[in-house]
């Protein structure tokens, strides 16, 4: 089987968890980072991306896109699913939280048109956070004690949980709302130290949270140059 290759951008986007994915279950693959509008749009001419859109996994002979699809792909392949339907439907209810949480703005806050709009974002994206999100995760670790959401090893439920959460806690403007939330910090700490995602956050594969120059990349391979 040849090496799965992921084509994202050299950020975390879309793509994050799906490299968190493949790196609790030590796939090892090539991370593929799209540079030049002409490189996207080959990907298109070439029939690989079916709406058009990035991320795109290439594995086991198949082009997958959609990140939650591609998500629910490594997962399943690397037994990180439920034991049980009971388990299975809290990690979805669990998993849609998390990324109504992330998607709440802590990786789009960058991509605002000015930074006014920015700050707006951010902080309403912390507010829906501390008020919706981070007191259930908060119960739902303090109930069941493994270190993990759901059962007593990994699933997507923490891997989607833990890109969000690392917005939080590496945004330094809005890391002081986990100040409230024990269990959630704890599983920070925890989930960082697990076998293949320890070895990943410490390598120079783990980008930080968009910047200025990320946001010109992905623009620059995205939006057309006006005629
Ligand atoms: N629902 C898709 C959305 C992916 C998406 O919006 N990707 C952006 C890059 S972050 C893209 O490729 N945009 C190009 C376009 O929409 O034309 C997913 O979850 O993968």
């Amino acid at each position: 089987m040849s090496k799965p290759r992921l084509t994202y951008f050299a950020g975390r986007g879309f793509a994050e968890v799906t490299r968190l994915a493949l790196n609790a279950a030590q796939i090892e693959y090539d991370d593929v980072y799209l540079r030049t509008r002409e490189e996207f749009l080959q990907l298109i001419t070439d029939g690989k991306l079916m709406f058009k859109q990035v991320p795109l996994l290439e594995i086991d002979g198949k082009n997958l896109i959609g990140s939650e699809c591609v998500l629910r792909y490594v997962c399943n392949k690397a037994k990180l699913q439920g034991k049980s339907d009971d388990d299975q439907s809290k990690i979805e209810m669990l998993s849609m939280g998390a990324r109504d949480m992330l998607k709440g703005g802590f990786s789009g806050a960058k991509f605002q048109a000015t930074p006014e709009k920015e700050e707006e974002m951010l902080q309403s994206a912390a507010k829906q956070c501390k008020d919706r999100y981070l007191p259930v995760f908060e119960k739902v670790l303090g109930e069941n004690k493994s270190g993990f959401l759901v059962g007593d090893s990994l699933t997507m439920a923490d891997l989607m949980f833990f890109d969000g959460l690392s917005y939080v806690n590496e945004i330094p403007k809005i890391k002081s709302l986990l100040d409230d939330f024990p269990n959630c910090k704890a599983f920070i700490v925890h989930f960082s130290s697990q076998p293949g995602i320890k070895e990943y956050l410490a390598s120079p594969r783990r980008h930080p949270p968009p910047n200025d120059e990320y946001v010109r990349g992905v623009r620059k391979v995205l939006n057309p140059p006006s005629s």
